[in-house]
């Protein structure tokens, strides 16, 4: 088996412990950080479809999840920037009533890299936190909201309403699975992004 498909396979089966070693394996073997994360995003497609099926339950998704939190914590070296210069800051955070936090991580990673200083309020944020977290941080230029339920849409659609109604000047940028270009235009976000890399160059976009 190559060392990506046992990264993989790590991913999917939950191996937390397991998976740093590996994936720094797979680094000395010369694949790139960037196709490691690819392969273990394409495995958490892998834990969903099972979801779906009815083949895992939660607990298996969340073990999954922590396998690639682990991955990620060895790769994130590579992947982020060095943070030198500061465009200022961005509050990041996944809305109300939503838990997953992979994505919003690595796109917390990327915005951070690509010049930001980042405040990351974490998962299950009410909308009015976002709004007390520009007001509580210095600089703040951009607010970052992830969602990756159909069931709190609506949550991504009251947050960036309520940052919009308290502060109009601020940049708002969304996204996640569910996520359209043309639902983040209807609930009134300056940017959208489908990916942590592409999210990292809206940023900047915005505040330029
Ligand atoms: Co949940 N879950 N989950 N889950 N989970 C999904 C999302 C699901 C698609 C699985 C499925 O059914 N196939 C499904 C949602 C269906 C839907 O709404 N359409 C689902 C469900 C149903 C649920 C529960 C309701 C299950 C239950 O309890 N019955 C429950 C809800 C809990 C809650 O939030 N209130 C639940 C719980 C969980 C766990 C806690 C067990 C765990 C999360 C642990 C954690 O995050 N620490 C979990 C997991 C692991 C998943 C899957 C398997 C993997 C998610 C993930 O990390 N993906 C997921 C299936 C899937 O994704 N295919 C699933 C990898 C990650 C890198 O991708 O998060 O999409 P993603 O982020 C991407 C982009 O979306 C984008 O960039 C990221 C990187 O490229 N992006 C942004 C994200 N945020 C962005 C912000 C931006 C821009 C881009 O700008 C600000």
């Amino acid at each position: 088996m190559t060392k990506i498909a046992e990264v993989k396979m790590l991913v999917e089966t939950g191996k937390a412990k397991k998976i740093g070693a590996c994936v720094q394996e797979a680094l000395d073997e010369g694949v790139k950080a960037s196709d490691i994360l690819e392969a273990m995003i394409d495995s958490m497609g892998v834990v969903g479809d099972k979801f779906s099926a009815g083949d895992i339950f939660v607990p298996e998704m969340l073990i999954a999840a922590k396998a690639m939190s682990k991955g990620v914590e060895v790769l994130k070296p590579m992947l982020a920037g060095d943070g030198s210069t500061s465009l200022g800051t961005c509050i990041i955070g996944t809305v109300a009533g939503d838990l997953h936090d992979i994505g919003k991580n690595l796109v917390a990673m990327m915005i951070e890299s690509s010049g930001f200083d980042l405040v990351d309020l974490g998962v299950d944020v009410p909308a009015q936190r976002f709004v007390d977290a520009v007001n509580e941080n210095k600089n703040v230029v951009l607010v970052a909201c992830s969602g990756l339920l159909t069931t709190t849409m609506p949550a991504l659609k009251e947050a960036v309403q309520t940052i919009k109604a308290a502060l109009p000047e601020m940049k708002v940028i969304v996204g996640g699975a569910p996520v359209t270009p043309e639902y983040a235009a209807e609930i009134g976000a300056d940017g959208y992004a489908p990916d942590a890399g592409s999210a990292g160059v809206k940023a900047k976009e915005l505040v330029s």
